[in-house]
């Protein structure tokens, strides 16, 4: 079985949490430390990506440092060709549909690809959608941000990656945000396609994290919170529960 089809298979059972973390706001060493903490506290896979990172080094070395301290599948969120790693499981292969540069819609995809296919990692089809606010993803994405309000237009998006044969779709408000993407469009979205729903940006507690599970989301994806909180296991062991409920 794949990683995909695994993934698929137990979002079919419950709501899931994934843990993002950012290779340029930690040491390889903090970053193994994490994702042993999101692993003992319950959570589905590691994330590694953001929007300023330098070098493939950087991503190298934390990817290392992950594997080292987590058994759960370890998924590249790469801001460009240049950010794969070879030591991961699996790559979110993901088009940001709403950007305005063509490099981050399919260029940089063009240029990455025989890396990927000469490696061992999986690449996880997937559209990406970013929401207001956006924060630093929409800014660097080049973005024509979906306005909050406009669920028309992220269910389209939503469609659209569907029909296009992507597997999963990404529902993104900005890590950081200071409100998630709302539960009305969450709902809707979930209610149009049948791949899962992934949502992550500006959830920061259980509360938030069960209304977006109990809205439509198939998977919470959470990374500030893993940077920011002083007893993390005990954070993230709620927050999880909450999503699972
Ligand atoms: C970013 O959605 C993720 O891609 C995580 O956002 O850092 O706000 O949890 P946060």
């Amino acid at each position: 079985m794949t990683i995909a089809e695994d993934i698929i298979r137990k979002t079919k059972k419950k709501p899931l949490h994934f843990s993002l973390l950012d290779p340029d706001k930690q040491s390889p060493e903090e970053a193994g430390y994490l994702a042993k903490t999101a692993t003992e506290a319950g959570s589905s896979a590691i994330m590694v990506g953001g929007s300023t990172l330098s070098s493939q080094k950087q991503v190298d070395e934390a990817v290392k440092s992950i594997k080292e301290n987590t058994d759960l599948p370890v998924i590249l969120f790469p801001s460009g060709a240049k950010f794969l790693s070879k030591h991961a499981d699996a790559v979110f292969f993901m088009s940001l549909l709403n950007s305005r540069n063509l490099g981050y819609v399919i260029r940089e995809h063009v240029k990455g690809a025989p890396f990927v296919k000469h490696s061992s990692i999986e690449p996880i089809s997937m559209g990406y959608v970013i929401v207001e606010p956006g924060m630093t993803a929409g800014k660097v994405g080049e973005v024509d941000l979906v306005k909050k309000d406009d669920v028309e237009t992220a269910v389209g998006y939503a469609l659209a990656a569907q029909y296009l044969g992507m597997n999963f779709f990404y529902l993104e408000a900005g890590s950081g945000a200071p409100s998630p993407v709302s539960n009305e469009m969450i709902s809707s979205v979930k209610k149009n396609i049948s791949i899962p729903l992934i949502v992550g940006g500006g959830i920061r507690n259980a509360k938030t994290a069960s209304e977006k599970a109990k809205a439509g989301a198939d998977i919470v994806v959470t990374g500030t919170t893993l940077e920011e909180e002083t007893d993390l296991k005990k954070a993230l062991i709620k927050i999880i529960k909450s999503i699972e409920e």
